[in-house]
C-alpha cells in the first residue's frame, strides 16, 4: 500500500534534480522475505540546477541496513518515503553514496517493485517501483549506467543490458530507475537469434517455467517480425547483444519495456492452437511489438517527467498499430482500433475521469496510463501525420530520434521537431494535448449551381477543471459519391481549424453522398443527421472501408436507438447488413466486423451524448430483438456461410485464416438463435483449436445453453490459468442481466478463483463490471458486489484496484436512482479506513466531478 499522504504533483513545478548520477552498482543478495540490496551511486552536482540543494533519495518499504557517503558512515533515518542528506553534509564535487537494504519480495503483494510469483523473482518499476527496491532518485530524468550482480541459487539469472558473467550484467545505455529489471528463477528459454541491418548477431530468449517453452514460438516470430519492421519504416537498430523476455503469471498490467529485459504477463506470450484464440494471437503480435519498439520510443528517448508519458506510449502505440496494420490488413486493424477508442478513450473523456493527454497534476502516476495517455495519444499522432503527410512524418521522427537520442524529452520537444521540419506552427495543434474532452463536429450541407458545401461546427464541451477550450485543429477527410457504380471516389483531406467552418467542393453535375471523416481521420464524435437511406448507400458503395463499416454501424446505432424508445425494428437495416456480409469479394475479417452489433455500454454512451438517460434493460433487450431479427433475415444462408468459412488444413495463427473464423462464428452465433444449438454442439465437438472453442461455447451460454459444454471444458483445461481465465468470463459475461451478479457470487467460491492473480480478479470482477445490465441492475448488487471485491483487493494490490474501479465512472450517464446507488458505493470505499493513495485517488475524482 502506498503510505505517503496524498498530495497533487503539478507539472508547473518541474525542476531538474540537483545531482546527476553517472553511474550505479546493485548487488542483490535474494532471499524470499530478506532480501539484502547494496547500492553503490556516482553522484556529481548538476550544473543546470539550482546549486546548495539537499540530496533527496525516493524509497518506500526499504530496512535501512547501512549508509556511507565516500566511504564513511553516515547516521542519518529515513523517513516514510525517502531519505535526505542536507546539502552540509556533501563534499563539494562528485561524491559516492553506498547503502544497504533489506526488502520482502515474498510478502510483496502488491506486484510493484521487487516480488515473487510461483517462486520466481522479478520485477516492475514503472512508475514508481524502484524506490520499493534500494533508496535511489526515481524519477525518469536522472539517467544512469547500470552493473548488477545477484546471488541465489535459482539457475537463471537475468539484468537489464549485456551478461558479464553468472548472474552478472552490464547495462551500457544511461537509463532511467523505471526500466531496471532483475529477474530469477527456475526457467527454461525458447531461443533464436537476429541479425540487425549493420550485421550484428543479436541473441534472443523467452524464458517460461518449465513444461511451456512450446508455447513460445508465436511470440518468438513477432519478435523477430518487430525487429525487422522497426529497422525498414524506421530506421531503428537494437542496440545490445541480446534481447530477452521473461513471461510471469502474476503481473499489473500486458508488459514491460525495461531494457534488454521485457517482462511479460504469461498469457501475452504463450500461446498454442488449443490454448489461444486468434485475438490472443493479434494481442501478442501487438503487445511484443510495442514493447520491443519502446526500446527506441521510451528507452533511448525516455520522458523528462511523467506528465510527457504521452511522449512515449502515445507514439509507442501508434507505432505497433501501424506494424498490426502492415501485417494484417489496414482497414481491419483502423475499424478495431476505432473500437477500442470508443470504448475506453471516449468513455473516459465523457466522464469524471476525463484528463488531457498530458495532465497537468496527479496524485498517484499509475492511475494515469489510460486509454487517453495511451489510445488517444496515438491518434493525435495520426492527425499529425496526415496535416504534415508521410514523408514530412519521416524526416520529423529521423530528427527526433537523432536530437532527442539519450535524453528525457517533452511534448515540446515532440512537436518542435515536427515545427522544424515543416515550418508548420503548431500552437493551436497543441490543444489535443492540453485539453481534454472528445470534440463533437456537427455537419450539415447545401447543393446549389452545381456547388457542394459542407458546413461544420465543432464542440469543445468543458471537461473536470476546464470549463473553456478552444477549437482544435481537424483534419477531416472527406469523399463524395455520386452513383452505385463508383470503385474509387478519391478523399480530400480538409483542415478545419475554426469552431464553424464551410468547405466547398464546385462544377458538381449532381448533388453527392458525403462519407465524412474517412479512416476516422479524427478522434470525434461525428454529429451527422444522415439516416436511411444514406446509411444504406454508404455501407454498399462508400469505397473507403472505415466509412463503409461505420455507415453499417450508424445504422445500427439509429435503430437501436429508435427501439429503446419503443419503436419497430426497420426491415431495411438487416437486409442492407446482409448484402454486405454475403458479399464474397470482401474480406471475410471485414465482413465480421460488420455483423457485430453495438455493445451494450456503445450504445448507453451514445445516448447518454445525445443528452437521453439510457435504460441498460432496453437497450440490452433492443440489442437481443436486433441480433434474433438479422438471424430470421439471414437464417437461409447461415449454414452455407459456417461451411463456406471453414479453413482447409490445420490451424494457422494467420490473419487470412483468423478473419475466415471471426466469420464462420459470427454466423454460427445468429445461427444458434434460430436453430436452438444444434449447430454450435456440433461445432463444440469439433473444434481442434481455442478460438472455435470458445466461438461455439459462447454461441451456447448465449441462449441460456452449453452446461455441458462449459463443465467439460473446465474439465480439460483446469491446470492452465491462461485458458480458464476464458472461462470465468466466459460465464459472467454471458450470463442474462439478472443473473450476472448471482453467477459472479458464486464463481468466487469456484476452487480456483485465485484472486489474488489480477488476471483472474479481472476475468471474474471486472467481466462483471463490464457486464452493462448486469453491473447496472437496478437494485444495485452489482456495484455492491464490485465495490466489495475492489476494497478487499485494495489492501493487496493498489494498482489493479484501481485500475478496475473505472467501472464505476460512468455514473453521470444513468437515472438518479442508479447515480445514488453508485456514488454511494463510492462513498462507502472512500470513507474506508487505509484506502490506498491509487483507489483514494480514482473515488475522489469520480465522486469530485
Ligand atoms: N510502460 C508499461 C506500463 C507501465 C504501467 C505502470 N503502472 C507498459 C507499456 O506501456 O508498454
Ligand atoms: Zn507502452
Amino acid at each position: 500500500m502506498s503510505s505517503a499522504a496524498p498530495h497533487a504533483i503539478l507539472l508547473a513545478d518541474y525542476k531538474p534534480f540537483p545531482y546527476l548520477l553517472g553511474h550505479v552498482d546493485l548487488h542483490f543478495a535474494l532471499h524470499p522475505t530478506q532480501t539484502r540490496v547494496k547500492a553503490r551511486l556516482a553522484f556529481a552536482p548538476n550544473p543546470a540546477a539550482e546549486p546548495g540543494q539537499d540530496l533527496r533519495l525516493d524509497g518506500e518499504q526499504l530496512v535501512l541496513k547501512s549508509l556511507a557517503l565516500n566511504g564513511s558512515p553516515l547516521g542519518l533515518q529515513p523517513d516514510a518515503t525517502g531519505l535526505t542528506i542536507p546539502f552540509a553534509d556533501l563534499p563539494k564535487g562528485a561524491f559516492t553514496l553506498e547503502t544497504e537494504v533489506e526488502i520482502s519480495p515474498q510478502t510483496n503483494t502488491s506486484l510493484d517493485g521487487l516480488y515473487m510469483s510461483n517462486g520466481m523473482y522479478c520485477t516492475q518499476c514503472e512508475a514508481q517501483g524502484f524506490r520499493k527496491i534500494t533508496f535511489y532518485p526515481d524519477r525518469p530524468d536522472v539517467m544512469a549506467r547500470f552493473d548488477v550482480t545477484m546471488e541465489t541459487d535459482l539457475p537463471v539469472q537475468l539484468s537489464n543490458g549485456n551478461p558479464t558473467g553468472p548472474g552478472a550484467w552490464h547495462d551500457p545505455w544511461p537509463k532511467p530507475a523505471y526500466l531496471f529489471a532483475l529477474v530469477a528463477g527456475d526457467l527454461v528459454a525458447h531461443s533464436d537469434s537476429f541479425t540487425t541491418m549493420s550485421g550484428r548477431s543479436v541473441a534472443l530468449n523467452i524464458y517460461v517455467r518449465p513444461g511451456d517453452a512450446h508455447k513460445c514460438a508465436y511470440a518468438m516470430d513477432s519478435l523477430i517480425r518487430s525487429m525487422k519492421w522497426d529497422e525498414q519504416v524506421y530506421g531503428r537498430e537494437y542496440d545490445l547483444d541480446i534481447f530477452n523476455i521473461v513471461a510471469v503469471d502474476d503481473f499489473n498490467m500486458g508488459a514491460m519495456e525495461n531494457k534488454g529485459l521485457n517482462i511479460f504477463n504469461s498469457k501475452l506470450v504463450l500461446a498454442t492452437a488449443e490454448t489461444a484464440t486468434d485475438d490472443d494471437y493479434a494481442r501478442i503480435e501487438a503487445v511484443i511489438a510495442h514493447e520491443y519498439f519502446h526500446n527506441w520510443s521510451g528507452n533511448r528517448i525516455t520522458c523528462r517527467d511523467w506528465f510527457q508519458l504521452c511522449l512515449k506510449e502515445g507514439l509507442t502505440v501508434y507505432r505497433d498499430q501501424q506494424f498490426s496494420g502492415d501485417m494484417r490488413g489496414h482497414a481491419v486493424k483502423r475499424i478495431d482500433d476505432v473500437l477500442t477508442l470508443r470504448a475506453r478513450q471516449f468513455r473516459e473523456d465523457q466522464g469524471p475521469l476525463a484528463h488531457p493527454v498530458r495532465p497537468e497534476s496527479y496524485m498517484e502516476i499509475n492511475n494515469f496510463y489510460t486509454a487517453t495517455i495511451y489510445e488517444k495519444g496515438a491518434e493525435v499522432i495520426g492527425m499529425l501525420k496526415l496535416l504534415v503527410g508521410d514523408d514530412a512524418y519521416a524526416k520529423a521522427l529521423d530528427l527526433y530520434f537523432t536530437r532527442h537520442d539519450g535524453q528525457a524529452a517533452t511534448i515540446e520537444d515532440w512537436l518542435r521537431v515536427f515545427e522544424d521540419t515543416t515550418g508548420r506552427d503548431l500552437t493551436q495543434f497543441k490543444r489535443w494535448y492540453t485539453e481534454a474532452g472528445t470534440p463533437r463536429l456537427k455537419v450539415t450541407d447545401d447543393f446549389k449551381d452545381g456547388t457542394y458545401t459542407l458546413h461544420f461546427e465543432q464542440e469543445n464541451r468543458a471537461t473536470p477543471g476546464q470549463p473553456w477550450k478552444g477549437p482544435k485543429v481537424l483534419p477531416i477527410a472527406v469523399g463524395l459519391l455520386f452513383g452505385d457504380d463508383e470503385t474509387h471516389s478519391p478523399t480530400t483531406v480538409l483542415e478545419m481549424t475554426e469552431t464553424r467552418q464551410s468547405f466547398q467542393f464546385k462544377g458538381l453535375a449532381h448533388r453527392p453522398c458525403p462519407s465524412i471523416l474517412r479512416g476516422f481521420s479524427a478522434p470525434v464524435v461525428l454529429d451527422h443527421p444522415q439516416q436511411y437511406p444514406q446509411h444504406d448507400f454508404l455501407l454498399a458503395h462508400d469505397t473507403d472501408p472505415f466509412n463503409k463499416w461505420e455507415a453499417g454501424r450508424a445504422f445500427a446505432k439509429d435503430q437501436l436507438a429508435r427501439m429503446t424508445a419503443g419503436a419497430e425494428l426497420s426491415p431495411a437495416w438487416a437486409k442492407a447488413l446482409a448484402r454486405v456480409v454475403l458479399d464474397a469479394g470482401l474480406d471475410p475479417a471485414f465482413r465480421a466486423l460488420c455483423l457485430r452489433l453495438p455493445s451494450d455500454d456503445d450504445m448507453a454512451q451514445t445516448l447518454h451524448d445525445a443528452g437521453q438517460t439510457p435504460d441498460p434493460d432496453r437497450i440490452y433487450a433492443a440489442r437481443r430483438a436486433m441480433g434474433d431479427a438479422l438471424a430470421a433475415h439471414m437464417e437461409p444462408h447461415l449454414p452455407g456461410l459456417v461451411a463456406d468459412m471453414a479453413n482447409p488444413g490445420p490451424f494457422t495463427p494467420d490473419a487470412k485464416a483468423a478473419g475466415r473464423r471471426a466469420l464462420g462464428n459470427a454466423a454460427l452465433a445468429l445461427l444458434t438463435r434460430v436453430d436452438h444449438g444444434a449447430a454450435a454442439q456440433m461445432a463444440y465437438a469439433t473444434a481442434d483449436n481455442m478460438t472455435d472453442t470458445v466461438g461455439a461455447l459462447s454461441c451456447l451460454l448465449d441462449i441460456g445453453a452449453g452446461e455441458a459444454e462449459a463443465a467439460l471444458f473446465a474439465e480439460r483445461w483446469s491446470g492452465d490459468a491462461n485458458v480458464m481465465d476464458k472461462w470465468f468470463a466466459l460465464r459472467i459475461g454471458l450470463a442474462t442481466p439478472g443473473k450476472a451478479v448471482a453467477v459472479a457470487q458464486e464463481l468466487t467460491a469456484h476452487p480456483l478463483f485465485n484472486w489474488k492473480n489480477p488476471n483472474r480478479f479481472r476475468a471474474l470482477i471486472g467481466t462483471l463490471a463490464g457486464h452493462h445490465a448486469g453491473f447496472h441492475a437496478a437494485n444495485g448488487a452489482g456495484y455492491a458486489f464490485v465495490a466489495e471485491w475492489l476494497l478487499r483487493m485494495d489492501q493487496l494490490n493498489p494498482q489493479t484496484a484501481a485500475r478496475l474501479s473505472t467501472g464505476f465512472e460512468t455514473w453521470p450517464r444513468y437515472s438518479a436512482g442508479r447515480q445514488a446507488l453508485i456514488r454511494a458505493e463510492l462513498r462507502r470505499i472512500q470513507a474506508t479506513p487505509g484506502l490506498s493513495r491509487n483507489l483514494g485517488e480514482m473515488v475522489g475524482r469520480m465522486l469530485d466531478s
